[in-house]
């Protein structure tokens, strides 16, 4: 079974009450245990954590080099902030399929640029909840893929 690691930063334990009519009514709690329950369908076993803290959202990506496969990772604000969270990614080369809720291309400028972007090996926005879902099945699908070459 593949290892997945679905990271949550900064607002997004907020989910449910924060700015529905941006971010959908879904908490964070539901988000996780679809997450839990998709993975198993897909055969992937899936560790959740949340945090609005850069250094400990940092940290939570060192600790998945060699006990995760890959990485779902929607870092909030920090998306469009952090050279340290996209320096963190290229530093433990795992794969890692970044997600947003809403469709940061379709909103402010300032969220159209991403620093996971060019360190991940896709991104998937615009879908609210769903996202997620289709992440774990990105890297699934990757991790076959990666197996079969
Ligand atoms: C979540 C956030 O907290 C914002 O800062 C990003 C992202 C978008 C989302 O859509 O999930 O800009």
């Amino acid at each position: 079974m593949s290892r997945i690691l679905v990271l949550n930063g900064p607002n997004l334990n907020l989910l449910g009450t924060r700015q529905p009519e941006v971010y959908g009514g879904t908490t964070l709690k539901m988000i996780e245990d679809a997450c839990q329950q998709h993975a198993q369908a897909a055969g992937a076993i899936v560790t959740c954590f949340q945090s609005n803290h850069e250094g400990a959202l940092i940290d939570a990506i060192h600790a998945a080099k060699g006990t995760q496969d890959g990485i779902v990772l929607n870092a909030g604000a920090y998306t469009h902030t952090s050279v340290a969270l996209m320096d963190a990614i290229a530093s433990v080369e795992l794969p890692v399929i970044e997600v947003h809720l809403s469709n940061i291309h379709a909103r402010e400028r300032f969220r159209h640029h991403s620093y996971i972007a060019p360190v991940a090996i896709g991104q998937i926005c615009g879908f609210g909840a769903l996202g997620y879902n289709l992440a774990i099945d990105a890297l699934v699908g990757h991790f076959k893929e990666r197996s079969k070459a």
